[in-house]
Parts: structure tokens; sequence; C-alpha cells
């Protein structure tokens, strides 16, 4: 039976060490292996950062990778954090399924996994401690009922998916075709996944500029990422970006924010990807044998033409 690496610190901690009450070395810092999705857009360069900085700042020894937009690295990762003999393994899985064999692995080495940023599907509940991140089906009710609200229900939407597969693609996309069902002026006439990346947001609107032309009315981005690419590509094709064709988006990163400011987007919904503190709180309750929440949602707000420039000064990522 493993001793949880608590028992060890708080001994340590409390000066007694092995021979009784002898002065002792700091207790060993945590080792955490983190799997992390990839590089793909600034929403998941400001949550790495999150990431990384918080365990500095904590002492604690973070094993890091970068999964390269691929599973099969992140499994990979997994294992060598399994191997390492990591205290806690932290996952943000790119896609939903796929993950129960590697998990099995880490349950059997008595190593807890908090799962953090995209949830995974599995029928084994007890491969993961617990989620922490954002409720992606509620973003995209936010940005339906935005639309909704000001465009008096009418428009024809062009769709710019995340990557395929993940939990926010298919969440915001379900959430959102639920949220402008009840006003059948609202219309998805295209839809592509762009990756989450800009470069993908760009090429995808470019292709829709094409086949579609004027009959676009309103662009609805999975990221923010993805919404500056389809502006650059909106003002290319001569048209002005926010107002002959709307845009409304996810993430509010301050470049979004900004966007919104300026008003070459009209609508951003938060999706706050500083956790880091989070993570690491839960992390110790978990290896304390604390019970935690099963899902721990990030508030989120939304920002459009009447709040977002007072909020830039205060925007953290
Ligand atoms: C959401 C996160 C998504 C962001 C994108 O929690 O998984 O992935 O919305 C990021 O910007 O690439």
């Amino acid at each position: 039976m493993k001793i949880t690496p608590w028992f060890h610190r708080s001994l340590f901690s409390l000066g007694l060490g092995v021979a009784g009450l002898t002065a002792v070395a700091d207790p060993k810092p945590l080792k955490i292996g983190f799997a992390q999705t990839g590089a793909e857009s600034a929403w998941r360069t400001a949550n790495t950062e999150s990431m990384k900085s918080e365990a500095a700042k904590r002492g604690i020894d973070l094993k890091f990778s970068d999964g390269q937009g691929k599973q099969e690295n992140q499994i990979r990762a997994i294992r060598s954090f399994v191997t390492q003999r990591v205290d806690a393994i932290v996952l943000a899985p790119i896609v939903e399924t796929g993950w129960d064999p590697v998990l099995r692995e880490a349950k059997r080495a008595g190593i807890p996994v908090i799962i953090t940023d995209r949830t995974i599907a599995t029928a084994d509940e007890s491969l993961y401690a617990c989620f922490i991140g954002s409720d992606f089906a509620t973003e995209g009710r936010m940005v339906a009922e935005w639309l909704a609200k000001n465009t008096n229900g009418q428009g024809r939407i062009v769709e710019l998916q995340g990557t395929p597969g993940s939990a926010p693609a298919n969440d915001r996309r379900r959430a959102f075709a639920e949220g402008i069902a009840k006003y059948p002026g609202l219309q998805i006439i295209d839809s592509q996944s762009g990756d989450f990346r800009r470069a993908g947001g760009k090429e995808v609107m470019e292709a829709f500029l094409k086949k579609h032309g004027k009959d676009i009315d309103i662009v609805y981005a999975h990221n923010d990422d993805m919404a500056l690419g389809a502006v650059q590509a909106i003002e290319e094709a001569g048209f002005k970006p926010g107002k002959e064709i709307k845009i409304v988006s996810i993430d509010a990163i301050r470049e979004g924010v900004q966007a919104v400011a300026d008003g070459k987007i009209n609508c951003v919904v938060e999706c706050n990807p500083l956790f880091g503190p989070k993570v690491y709180d839960t992390v110790a309750r978990v290896l304390a044998g604390e019970k935690v929440e099963r899902k721990a949602y990030n508030k989120d707000e939304l920002f459009d033409a009447t709040n977002a420039a007072a909020a830039l000064p205060t925007r953290q990522y």
C-alpha cells in the first residue's frame, strides 16, 4: 500500500523525522505530471503559464509535457509520469474519448488523476478524482442568447468549430444549436473545423466567403483565435467585420476583448484559463484524502460593446 505523500510531508513539516523529534530537512517537493494539450491558441498559452508559474511559486516539481495536439503524445506522457512515480497527474485531454486504458494504469499505480480544461467520456468514474474547467455548454448557450437578443433572431450563420472530438467543440456546437433552435430566423448555413487555430479560422473563413459571399450575416467561432483569423479574412475580402458580418466567439483573450472594444467582434464569452492555483489546491486536498467536488466550474462572463473597453485594463490573459 503506497503511503500517501501528505503523510510523509506532514511528519517532516512537524519535525517528526523517522528518529522521532529531530530536526529534518525540508520535505521532498510535490512531484506533479501535467499532460498539456498543445500550444494551439492564446488561451492555451495562458493556461500553460498559469500552471507553470503557480507550480514554481509553490515549489512544486512540475513535469510538463506539451502534447503538440496529439492524444498519443499525452498517453505517452501519462505512462512516463507513472514510471517516474509522480504524486499526482493533471491531464488537459485534447479529445473526449480513448483515455480509459492509460488512466487504469495510473489507478493501478495508486496515482490520482485530475482532469482539467476539457472533459473526458468514460464509463468508469473512478479513473479520475475530479474535473476543473469551464462549462462549454453554458458558453454556447450564452452566445446563442446574445445573438437572439442582438439580431432580433435573424441571420445566416457560418460556424468555425474547434478541434474535432474535443469537449469544447462538441459542447459549444450542441448547446449553440439548441440555443438558436427557438429562433427559426437564425440558421447555420455552414460549419467547419479551424482546429482552434488562428490560421485555421482565417483559411476556413476565406473558403466560406468564396462559397457564400454576401449571404453570410454572422460568424460563430468556438474560440477567439479563429474569430481573429476570420476578422482578417473578412477585411481582406472587403467587408466590415462586426458591422456587415457580425462575429461572436468564446475565450475572451485580451486581443478578443480588444476587438470587441474596437467593434470588429460583437461578443465574446469568457472561458477562464487561469486556474493553476485551483488545480494545485485540489491536488493537495486529494492527496490528503479529502472528498473533492466532482466538477468544479470556473466563472465565465460575457463581453460586448457595453462593457469590453472598461474590462480591458484588468484582463489578465
Ligand atoms: C477551452 C479550451 C479551448 C479554448 C481554445 O477550455 O479547451 O482550447 O477555447 C483552446 O482557445 O485552444
